[in-house]
């Protein structure tokens, strides 16, 4: 087969954000778009001749021709071997998990997330190491130099492989072995949970509604749940994947699972319900008429991990990023065991992980994992709280409110704003930084403020440096605000504003946290002038 050297001119908008690189199908359409970032990862990671790679997508329109361009670069570029999912198909923790068990050089995870898809959607690639967990900044800082500056591609000429069917192909010398997308992870998923626990549990009248959003978790969650833990049928909701998810959003919060959310606060309401998203990553948790906030999730699997037999030894560590609240801090203190502040992206955990410094992670935006992969796990972590509801036999509210009255409750919730123009929400960070020097020592309200910052982390493993995460504006009582510019969309900027304030008094915990936080919320529209700068007061998205 021939391998041929194409010439390209660079794109100079390949920069990865939060998670890889994500943009419109449209622009990854374009003439060499994905091909010049697949060489610029290739480039950059210098994998040795044959090296094995992993391959795999979360479904999404434009997966499939993503995989075989893929496929015939990796070979072309010198790869021994691909893992790649069925179909294209790999959740992105099952990936991480294919990554670590067959000790691959990398993996390329296609996925947009819980961006919606379709041929008007979204699309995105990333690059995971050799631990299984995204790129670092260093590598992907240098896969946009790299993309700054290609002038060819490496591909071959090679018929499309038959992705559907399980086996070994080759292509132009490099192997291709097509690997049943869920295996692993099931497998991996029945060594950490009390498996016979849930069972029973899924057994004696317990109800649950898993909504896989139309979207990758679909296989995972039937395997795992219905065929290895004898959930019913019916305990499943939209669990066959579709390129565009359904024309739906699958972001599993209060507003894109509306579906679920009916059904767990409508009449006769299940015990438990969960949602995933578009990669099988993020999780969201209900109880019968009950929200569980992220931030809340990570505290009560870190306080209730000893119930789970893979974590029955102690957990090392918690991190957490930054805009996630402390409580799992109040957890951690009481375990006597460290809890890390990181920025906002998975990728921050990795090296924590890698060192045994932590076992649990957590983040606000619908994220929780441990050290079993190095990617966030939306059905581990249903998986998780099953196992609890499992042993403790309690409602989801009951757990929380005793989980609160023990520790006290972080009252949070974060407001986004979503398709802001740019220029408007880069004014109000900067706006927001110009006020540092005024505003410690200003009392709002019955709040007065102790300090401000723009939040920076250096990585305790090597020492790297990350700054411009965050403005934190704290509070004398503990309370605070955070703005973040998210890192994942693709369209205008989206404002997040995240708000959190410790209530200790249990006769306060019943209360709504937006009402709780009312008084947070106008002072956070107030410090950003967020009104005056872009004519708007209300969030598009509130969690
Ligand atoms: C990604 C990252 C997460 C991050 C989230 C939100 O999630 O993997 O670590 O917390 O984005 O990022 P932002 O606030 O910048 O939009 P996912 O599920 O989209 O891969």
């Amino acid at each position: 087969m021939t391998t041929h050297t194409i010439s390209t001119q660079p794109y100079s908008d390949q920069k990865p954000g939060t998670s890889g690189l994500r943009k419109r199908v449209s622009v990854f359409q374009q003439s060499h778009y994905l091909e010049n970032f697949v060489q610029s990862i290739f480039d950059t990671i210098a994998a040795p001749k044959g090296a094995t790679l992993a391959l795999g997508g979360d479904g999404r329109y434009y997966n499939r021709q993503a995989i075989q361009i893929i496929l015939k670069m990796a070979a072309a570029n010198g790869f021994g071997r691909v893992l790649v999912g069925q179909g294209g198909i790999l959740s992105t923790p099952a990936a991480s998990c294919v990554i670590r068990k067959y000790q691959t050089f990398g993996g390329i995870i296609l996925s947009a997330s819980h961006n919606p898809g379709g041929p008007d959607g979204d699309f995105g690639i990333k690059y995971n190491t050799g631990n299984g967990g995204p790129a670092p900044e260093k590598i992907t800082d240098a896969i946009f130099a790299n993309s700054k500056q290609i002038s060819s591609y490496k591909i071959k000429e090679a018929p499309d492989l038959p992705l559907d069917v399980l086996g070994t192909f080759e292509l132009g010398g490099m192997q291709v072995e097509v690997i049943d997308s869920v295996a692993d992870y099931a497998e991996l998923m029945a060594s950490i949970f009390d498996f016979p626990a849930i069972r029973l549990l899924l057994n004696s009248g317990f109800r649950m509604k898993f909504d896989a959003m139309h979207a990758v978790t679909g296989p995972y969650a039937r395997e795992i749940l219905v065929n290895r833990l004898n959930a019913p049928e019916d305990s499943l909701m939209n669990a066959v994947p579709l390129e565009d998810f359904g024309q739906g959003h699958p972001d599993p919060n209060l507003t894109y699972a509306h579906e679920l959310v009916e059904i767990l606060y409508g009449d006769n309401a299940p015990d438990f319900g969960a949602a995933s998203d578009g990669d099988g990553d993020r999780n969201m948790i209900l109880g019968e008429h009950f929200f569980v906030t992220p931030s809340d999730s990570l505290a009560i699997l870190a306080a209730n991990a000893s119930l789970v037999p893979g974590y029955a030894k102690g957990i090392a560590g918690i991190a957490r990023s930054m805009p996630t609240s402390a409580a799992a801090d109040r957890v951690a203190e009481e375990l006597g065991i460290p809890c890390y502040e990181t920025p906002t992206g998975w990728k921050f955990f990795g090296n924590l992980m890698d060192a045994g410094k932590v076992t649990l992670c957590g983040e606000e935006s619908f994220g929780t994992g441990s050290d079993h992969v190095r990617e966030k796990d939306g059905l581990w972590a249903v998986l998780f709280w099953l196992n609890i509801l499992a042993i403790k036999r309690q409602s989801v509210e009951t757990l929380l409110k005793r989980h609160w009255a023990r520790f006290g409750r972080n009252v949070y919730s974060r407001h986004d704003y979503e398709g802001l123009p740019t220029e408007a929400a880069n004014g109000i960070m900067q706006h927001l930084r110009a006020s540092f020097a005024n505003l410690p020592g200003k009392a709002f309200g019955s709040y007065t403020v102790k300090s401000c910052d723009d939040f920076s982390y250096t990585d305790p493993i090597d020492g790297s440096v990350s700054t411009a995460q965050g403005i934190r504006i704290l509070f004398a009582d503990g309370s605070r605000i955070v703005f973040r510019l998210s890192g994942t969309g693709t369209e205008g900027a989206t404002l997040r504003i995240y708000l959190e304030a410790f209530e200790p008094d249990i006769a306060k915990h019943d209360l709504d946290a937006q009402v709780a936080l009312a008084e947070m919320i106008r002072i956070a529209l107030q410090l950003s002038e967020l009104k005056e700068r872009t004519g708007r007061d209300q969030p598009t998205v509130i969690t």
